[in-house]
């Protein structure tokens, strides 16, 4: 009986191990706009931020700053209420160079996940 139960066991924890990906799955950056290393011909209004899965607003932040260090968002990154993937912060007005953006989210399956990249503003 002993034996049956810890096969049984045995079973169950390789089931949790083959199981669905989505199980294991974090929320890592999907795209964003503007884009990931690209550079825009105008200053962006705001910053948006798509994640591979939903976002907990409380523990999700997004800061963007300037070559001298200095942040440039207009306040805290909000979850869009009609796509809980996505995150938005809005920006002051920028002039051309160079920005970088570090992301730091707590995913709905309590996982913590973060990053950063740049993105520039100016001649393409
Ligand atoms: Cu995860």
């Amino acid at each position: 009986m002993k034996t049956t139960r810890s096969i049984a066991a045995a079973l169950a924890l390789a089931a949790l191990f083959f199981a669905p990906a989505p199980i294991w799955a974090h929320a890592f950056l999907d795209h964003s706009d503007p884009a990931v290393g690209s550079t825009v011909p105008a200053a962006p209004a705001a910053l948006n931020l798509w994640f591979t899965q939903e976002l907990e607003p409380a523990f999700s932040w997004v800061t963007v700053t300037d070559k001298s260090g200095a942040t440039v968002n207009d306040g805290s990154a909000a979850v869009d209420p009609n796509d809980q993937t996505k995150l938005i912060v809005k920006l002051k007005p920028l002039d051309p160079g160079t920005y970088t953006v570090k992301w730091h989210v707590l995913s709905v399956d309590t996982h913590t996940t973060e990053g950063d990249f740049t993105f520039q503003i100016g001649k393409g």
